[in-house]
């Protein structure tokens, strides 16, 4: 079973080399929990990405909500993934045909391509949102340095992803030419895929609210990681908003890492 194998045996069964990559750093940095950094002013996303940085396996941006949006902003947030040993995740969650996804992914303000280890995207449109990424990184070995992450469930209230969609999504992780691109699967469930290889990604965690007023619905850290799988907890709200933040990071950190290692010594 999935669940009961550690990050490093994992690490040596998975397909894409970023995902070989993130299994191993949290590994060593002992760290599960990924940042969801949904601030508006990049000062205030660096600022947060330095101060919480020492305990993240993975940083995730939404970039076309930053309204001082600069080169220079990348610069200093590679820096600060370097400096800390954190991955940088564009939550684009891409979903159109594939030649307009390769260009949404490599050009525009963004060049989303040129900084991000690891993007989201939906399965809705079938493979060719895998081809269409891959297109974006060139001639080569594009999958060595780059992964996705496929949603193949979402955690808002009333979404309308059925058991079919997320058994076709299944298939598109992992079967076919593409899946050494494939990282992980954003979705809420275990039983949503089986392969080891592929790293669960769960967002809809807080420690203490159910949900909040636009359709998101969260679940503890334990519970995420003990009952619906996953290897990653996604937290965005719940640091973001803490009055010490660090302090919030700490927190969440110690507590999907400890219900992570109840897990595989159960
Ligand atoms: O902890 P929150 O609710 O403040 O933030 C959750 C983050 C947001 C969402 O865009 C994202 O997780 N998210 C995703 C992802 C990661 O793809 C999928 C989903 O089903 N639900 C969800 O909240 O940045």
């Amino acid at each position: 079973q999935r669940t009961k194998l550690t990050y490093e045996s994992r690490a040596n069964l998975a397909k894409s080399a970023v995902a070989k990559r993130l299994f191993n750093l949290m590994a060593s940095k002992q760290t599960n929990l990924c940042l969801a950094a949904d601030l508006t002013k990049a000062d205030d996303i660096l600022d947060i990405a330095d101060k919480c940085g020492p305990h993240i396996c993975l940083l995730k941006t939404h970039v076309d909500f930053v309204e001082d949006f600069s080169e220079g902003f990348i610069t200093n947030l590679k820096s600060l993934a370097k400096r800390h040993n954190f991955l940088l995740m564009e939550d684009r969650k891409f979903a159109d045909i594939g030649n307009t996804v390769s260009l949404q992914y490599g050009k525009g303000i963004y060049k989303i391509s040129s900084w991000a280890d690891l993007v989201t995207a939906h399965t809705l449109p079938g493979r060719s949102v895998l081809q269409g990424l891959k297109a974006a990184l060139g001639p080569g070995d594009a999958s060595k340095e780059r992964g996705v992450f496929l949603l193949a469930e979402m955690s808002a209230s009333g979404n309308l992803i059925d058991d079919k969609y997320k058994e076709n999504s299944n298939k598109i992780a992992t079967e076919g030419a593409d899946v050494d691109f494939v990282a992980g699967v954003v979705c809420q469930s275990s039983k949503t895929f089986a392969f080891p290889g592929l790293l669960q990604l769960t967002p809809g965690v807080k420690i203490d609210e159910s949900v909040d007023k636009l359709g998101q619905q969260y679940q503890t850290p334990e519970h995420v990681i003990q009952e619906r799988g996953a290897d990653i907890g996604v937290v965005g709200r719940g640091i973001l908003q803490a009055s010490n933040v660090e302090q919030a990071a700490q927190t969440y950190r110690d507590r999907l890492w400890a219900a992570y290692k109840d897990r595989v010594a159960k």
